[in-house]
């Protein structure tokens, strides 16, 4: 009988686990959800790279647009060779510059300018930079990498 209660207090302790497991797994689904459909496409700027510190690097535009970004939960960076740079619209190693009305988003009509900021991220030579960008922790579909030349 006492094995019994025991073996049941077992099955409830480990289907109270499981469903603790189960509640994460769903707040999982949640966050990605929480991502966004917009997608993106980096094209090289007209200008060329030099051996400067503040270039123009390229640009960036959506391909679909769905919904306005909160920049807060966007991280940008750049790897170049075995470099990364983190871009940021307040200045990080490269500059995000917006032509949209509202600085906070990231606009679905809104033509981005990437610019090194006082770090040489591409030289005169030219170079394959890539992309990763994310929203609230996903991945933003898009370009995988721009030549800048
Ligand atoms: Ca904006
Ligand atoms: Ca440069």
């Amino acid at each position: 009988m006492r094995k019994g209660v025991t073996t049941l207090i077992c099955l409830l302790l480990v289907s109270i686990m499981l469903s603790g497991c189960v509640e994460r797994l769903t707040g999982m689904d949640e966050e990605r959800e929480s991502g966004t459909q917009n997608v993106y496409r980096a094209t090289d700027s007209a200008s060329s790279p030099s051996e400067g510190a503040n270039d123009t690097l390229f640009a960036i535009r959506w391909n679909e647009a769905y919904d306005d970004l909160y920049w807060g939960y966007v991280v940008m960076k750049l790897e170049v060779g075995d470099s990364v740079f983190d871009c940021a619209i307040t200045g990080g190693d490269c500059f995000i510059s917006q032509d949209g009305d509202d600085d906070t988003l990231w606009q679905t009509n809104e033509f981005l300018t990437i610019i090194e900021n006082d770090v040489n991220i591409v030289g005169e030579s030219g170079g394959i930079v890539n992309l990763h960008i994310s929203y609230r922790g996903n991945q933003i579909a898009g370009s995988d990498s721009v030549y800048v030349q």
